[in-house]
């Protein structure tokens, strides 16, 4: 199996799997990665993605102050574990440079096109809908239009164009805590004009992702197909609880899905997870590979508190994929 337009990325956090344990994806033994307070006024920092950037890791990290509200905050890391954030959210700007506020964002998620960098998140526009931004240094944050209207949420871009256009995943949902939803597709060619939308993936029947399901980290190209990492959720007479998985999506119909593993990689189990603002959140984010080895970085939200991370081979997991596909 070949991993395709991947960086070596030699500092990757990792650890090899613990002897004996036969599980697709393992956690990191330092979890929560950020923890509860980890900086100035930030309570809470969870949802949150990071890409390698100049030898070490940058990010954009959902982060709540003692308002409650979540705004997006750079963060730096030499190592990918240890994060510096900065003291004020990231203010977006128009084309103009004016600011484009929203009273909320959240659960971002980052990729790299041609040598920019797109932030994609849930934004306040009449209720949560999608929002798009580039930025080249992590200062200047240009915000594009909306690309769908309210309500939609867990938009994910793939990190090159396909057939000579964006592509993005997301969300429709409503503007509370959504009972229902599945993961389209929309294609665009200057990311401004969306549309030719597709239908890729609905709910399972299997119980884990009965009641909604949304893409979670950035698509991992190989030449199987995109690695996708995607969450799902069931509904218990105690709430929601969500657990998160994986598909291989077609590499130049991505629209297609190869396999999806009825399975769940992770669900919640440890206290962080269990335990929290929202008990029972597993919520995959960001995935960083290292192009020569197949290590794999997942970074996930857990109980909607913390940041956790854990650990695979990309052939890993194609192969459990594959191997408990539907
Ligand atoms: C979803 C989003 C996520 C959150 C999850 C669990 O609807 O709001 O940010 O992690 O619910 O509360």
């Amino acid at each position: 199996m070949r991993i395709i337009n991947e960086k070596d990325i030699p500092n990757i956090p990792f650890e090899e799997c613990p002897k004996g344990c036969l599980d697709p994806v393992w956690r990191y033994s330092g979890n929560p990665l950020i923890k509860r307070n980890p900086a100035g006024s930030l309570s809470r920092v969870f949802n949150s993605a990071l890409v390698p950037y100049k030898g070490a890791f940058i990010g954009v990290f959902r982060a709540e102050d003692r308002t409650g509200v979540p705004h997006l905050y750079v963060g730096r890391s030499a190592d990918g574990l240890s994060i510096e954030f900065e003291d004020r959210p990231i203010v977006f700007v128009d084309e103009e440079g004016n600011a484009a506020e929203s009273h909320y964002q959240y659960d971002p998620r980052l990729v790299e096109i041609e040598g920019a960098y797109y932030v994609t998140w849930c934004d306040d526009f009449f209720g949560p809908a999608l929002a798009i931004a580039k930025t080249t240094d992590f200062r200047k944050f240009v915000k594009y239009p909306h690309p769908f209207l309210p309500y939609n949420r867990n938009g994910v871009l793939f990190p090159r164009k396909i057939g000579g256009e964006y592509v993005m995943l997301s969300r429709p949902s409503d503007s509370g805590h959504t009972a229902f939803g599945d993961i389209f597709l929309s294609k665009s060619p200057d990311l401004i004009h969306w549309g030719e939308n597709e239908h890729v993936m609905e709910r399972g029947w299997e119980w884990w992702n009965l009641t909604k399901i949304g893409a979670g980290s950035n698509p991992i190209e190989t030449d199987e197909g995109w690695l996708l990492l995607f969450h799902g959720v069931t509904n218990t007479c105690n709430g929601f609880v969500y657990s998160f998985s994986g598909a291989l999506l077609d590499r130049e119909r991505p629209g297609k899905v190869l396999f999806r593993c009825r399975d769940y990689l992770l669900t919640p189990e440890k206290d962080y997870e269990t335990s929290g603002f929202v008990p029972n959140v597993c919520f995959p984010t960001s995935a960083l590979v290292d192009a020569r080895t197949g290590r794999m970085a997942i970074y996930y939200g857990s109980a909607d508190t913390y940041t956790s991370l854990c650990f695979s081979y990309v052939d890993r997991l194609v192969g459990f994929i594959k191997e408990r596909s539907r």
